[in-house]
């Protein structure tokens, strides 16, 4: 007879998140909402008008986005079926609750797509960019809060981290070797959701 085995699995991947075909896609967004630079200008060029819209009727209700917190949208043109966009911490030193700060977007992010019943989603490396957070110490803390979390789960079953430079995916991949349902292989960008 055979036994259902609920699996949970986290990877990662080297890549450009907005090509992915997953549930969602998380956002390293900034508290306006209303786009920038780095993967926020990606998310926002390719998915076009018409989130950059959702965005902004979402930012004029609760008046934007505070650092730690997530919202969630639809996805314009993207291939996958919803953003949440999170806001990190800017690094300031660590000593002002950037820790905390960057487990709470993991857990949020996370919490919002199992509202939302879906299974398969996929983060940047939040703050590493234009918010300055040292990578190692983003990556440790994005891995460990995503471990701990998913088990909590119903709906959520897969996290890809998606790497958008060297230096991060070999970090995450180095966290990630010999853990449980913790494999690197890649994820079809264009293959079912
Ligand atoms: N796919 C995946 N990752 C990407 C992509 C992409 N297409 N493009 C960049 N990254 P950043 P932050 C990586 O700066 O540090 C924006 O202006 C990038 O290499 O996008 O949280 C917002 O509006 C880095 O590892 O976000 C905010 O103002 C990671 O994504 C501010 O930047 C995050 O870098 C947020 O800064």
């Amino acid at each position: 007879m055979d036994t259902e085995i609920t699996a949970v699995e986290i990877t990662v991947i080297e890549g450009d998140i907005t090509a992915l075909r997953a549930d969602a896609i998380v956002n390293a967004a900034n508290s306006s909402l209303l786009g920038g630079g780095g993967v926020d200008g990606a998310i926002h060029r390719a998915a076009g008008p018409a989130l950059l819209e959702e965005c902004r009727a979402l930012a004029g209700k609760q008046g934007g986005c505070p650092a730690g917190e997530a919202v969630i949208t639809g996805a314009g043109k993207l291939p996958c079926g919803k953003v949440i966009h999170t806001v990190g911490p800017v690094w300031r030193g660590g000593g002002l609750g950037e820790a905390e700060l960057l487990a709470s977007c993991y857990r949020k992010s996370l919490c919002l797509a199992e509202s939302a019943g879906l299974g398969t989603i996929a983060f940047p490396n939040i703050s590493t960019g234009v918010y300055g957070y040292p990578k190692a110490e983003a990556a440790e803390i994005a891995v460990k809060t995503v471990t701990e979390t998913l088990p909590q789960l119903k709906s959520v079953k897969k996290v890809i981290f998606v790497c958008f430079d060297r230096e991060n995916y070999g970090l995450y991949r180095k966290l990630l070797e010999g853990r449980p349902g913790g494999n690197t292989p890649g994820f079809p960008a264009s293959g079912p959701r």
